[in-house]
Formats: C-alpha cells, sequence, structure tokens
C-alpha cells in the first residue's frame, strides 16, 4: 500500500496491475485495473503473454491517504463463458447497482465482453452466465452520459481481434486496412436500460483529421488500436485511446457521444514498456490522468504498474500533453 501517494509513480507495489478505469463512486477515487501475473514466459504480437485471471478493486480517500486493495472482485473460474485472459475492464453505477464489464477470451478462444454486477464499488461482482450478445474484441470503457442513456466503447487490434470483426462474423484471417485505407475505428453501442445488453448492434467510430478525412490506417501517430475512452468536458466528449505501436495517448472530441470524432492531439508520450492504457477522471476540482507502464519491472510488458498525473486543459479546451516522468 502507498502511504503517499506521488504524480508518475506506481500508486501500488504489492500487485502489477494495469489498464486503470477510474471512477468517483461515494465520494472516493475507484481504480478498477488489471492484475498482471508475474510470471517469465516469452512474450508475442497476441499478447498471449497478458494471461490475467482475476481483478482486483483499488481505492483512495484522497491523494494523501493510502491505496487499499479490495481483494479478488472476480476471478476467471467463476465465469462460465470465459476461458483466459481477463484484460482491461471497467466499471459504471446506475439504477443502484455496480456495473463490472470484463473482456475475456471465450470458450472457442474470441475475445468476448461480458458484465458482472454488485452492490458496493468494492465489488465483488457476479457475472451473468453468458458475454454481452453482439460483444466483441477488448477494452470496455463506458459511460453514462447526463441523460442516463449508457455507452459502451470497445475494440483494439492485434491481439485484441477487432481486424477480425470487419464483418458481421468473426473472420481468422481479417488483417488491418492496406495503409491508404481509413483506420479502424473504435465501436460503440448503446446499452439497454439494465446496462446489461447491448441494444441495437455496436457501430464503428469515425475519427477525422482536421479537413474532415478519416485517419488513414498507416498514420501510426494518431490512429486508433486500443484502450478507448470517453469523458465530458465542458459538454463535449473526448475519446482518447492508445495508438499501440507508437506507444502514445491522443485524444479526439465530438458534439455527440457516437461521433463523428475530430483528432485534437497527443495527451502523453511514450512511457517504458510497449503499452499504455487510460482513464480520465474528475475527482473535486481537479482532472486526472490514470495510466500504466511497466517501470516497477524494469520495462516487462506484462508487469505493468498503475500511475497518475494531473490533467490540465487550456482555454480553448485542449488537453495539455503530459511528460510521463
Ligand atoms: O492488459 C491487456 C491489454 O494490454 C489491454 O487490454 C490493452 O489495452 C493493453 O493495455
Amino acid at each position: 500500500m502507498s502511504p503517499q501517494l506521488k504524480q508518475h509513480r506506481p500508486i501500488v507495489t504489492h500487485i502489477y496491475t494495469a489498464d486503470p478505469s477510474a471512477h468517483v463512486f461515494e465520494g472516493k477515487l475507484y481504480i478498477y485495473p488489471s492484475h498482471d501475473l508475474d510470471h517469465d514466459e516469452p512474450s508475442n504480437d497476441n499478447g498471449d503473454q497478458y494471461k490475467m485471471e482475476d481483478y482486483h478493486v483499488l481505492s483512495l480517500e484522497d491523494f494523501d491517504s493510502p491505496v487499499v486493495d479490495h481483494g479478488e472482485a472476480l476471478h476467471v473460474r467463476d465465469v462460465p463463458w470465459a476461458s483466459k485472459q481477463m484484460w482491461a475492464p471497467d466499471a459504471a453505477f446506475k439504477n443502484g447497482t455496480y456495473y463490472f464489464y470484463f473482456p475475456a477470451r471465450d470458450l472457442e478462444g474470441n475475445f468476448r465482453i461480458g458484465v458482472a454486477t454488485g452492490a458496493s464499488p468494492a465489488g465483488p461482482f457476479q457475472p451473468e452466465p453468458n458475454y454481452m450478445e453482439g460483444s466483441f474484441s477488448i477494452d470496455p470503457a463506458v459511460l453514462v452520459d447526463d441523460d442516463g442513456q449508457g455507452y459502451m466503447y470497445f475494440g483494439g487490434l492485434w491481439g485484441g481481434q477487432l481486424e477480425k470483426w470487419q464483418g458481421d462474423v468473426f473472420d481468422p484471417e481479417g488483417k488491418e486496412p492496406a495503409v491508404d485505407a481509413p483506420a479502424l475505428g473504435p465501436r460503440v453501442a448503446r446499452l439497454s436500460e439494465d446496462m446489461l445488453t447491448i441494444d441495437g448492434g455496436a457501430q464503428e467510430i469515425a475519427i477525422l483529421d482536421e479537413q474532415g478525412q478519416p485517419l488513414l490506417s498507416g498514420d501510426e501517430d494518431r490512429r486508433f488500436f486500443e484502450g478507448a475512452w470517453v469523458h465530458k468536458y465542458n459538454g463535449l466528449y473526448y475519446l482518447s485511446y492508445s495508438t499501440g505501436t507508437t506507444h502514445k495517448l491522443v485524444y479526439a472530441t465530438s458534439q455527440a457521444p457516437q461521433g463523428p470524432y475530430t483528432f485534437r492531439g497527443t495527451i502523453l508520450e511514450p512511457v517504458i514498456g510497449w503499452t499504455t492504457h487510460h482513464s480520465i477522471v474528475q475527482f473535486r476540482d481537479k482532472w486526472y490522468l490514470f495510466y500504466h507502464d511497466s517501470s516497477l519491472s524494469d520495462g516487462v510488458n506484462h508487469k505493468r504498474c498503475v500511475k497518475y498525473s494531473e490533467l490540465q486543459y487550456n482555454e480553448d479546451g485542449t488537453i495539455r500533453l503530459v511528460q510521463p516522468d
């Protein structure tokens, strides 16, 4: 546990953590990370090294208080439809219930997204018996908009399989578009009133450049790779995500939750390690970026640690670039 948190330092060191989704529930800051396993097996581009089996929820009263690890909130053994790889999760609150969204490989080895429910933001969470029909790929992030409508954003390339879902069915041969073709966008789906199902199917989000043209697949400094997150600031929707191969966090904005979004800039420069993955949250009167790197393991990609930084906006609504250290 950390007695006092410092920006750009691991918030916990007793376990490896990654993919932090931060929310304010019941006046506290709750963080829903992946729980990286401590193993020394080799890495590959399919992400097989990310063998996570369970989730722990972390919380803090404020940045001067210890981080509390609430213990195991959900384990793959308790999810009937899942076989392995419990990747980046998120949580939401509606109707007096806490909802926990998580990706995992199904019994056929394809990534799907499941939901579990609980009475406390700290868990434990009871999973639904099946994955959410119409879900695929990874990295769910849920926004409950001001009117109460829930939206789930998801998707990730390579190990996350998004390029294999360009039609209605899984295509094991699916590839990323050619470098001069529009890049694949993250998906967004409206959630049903009870937050347990996808309402009407998922649609692809368009991310455009300043001239209104789609970002191209070869534009690896700007195109979507994984880890979508949407927050609202001054009534504008901000879609932020990881660029994967170029290791940045970037963002785009829109007047509507489903887009189209216009690319605006970079939030975080590359960190130690291949992946980074983030969330943005307002806590009291300030905004914070939660992200991860691999500094706790001296750069081992699957032994990561969650960190945070204060996030600042310029007068025109653009986000100031954060340096990892
Ligand atoms: O933690 C496993 C995967 O690595 C996540 O789902 C991605 O966003 C990347 O952080």
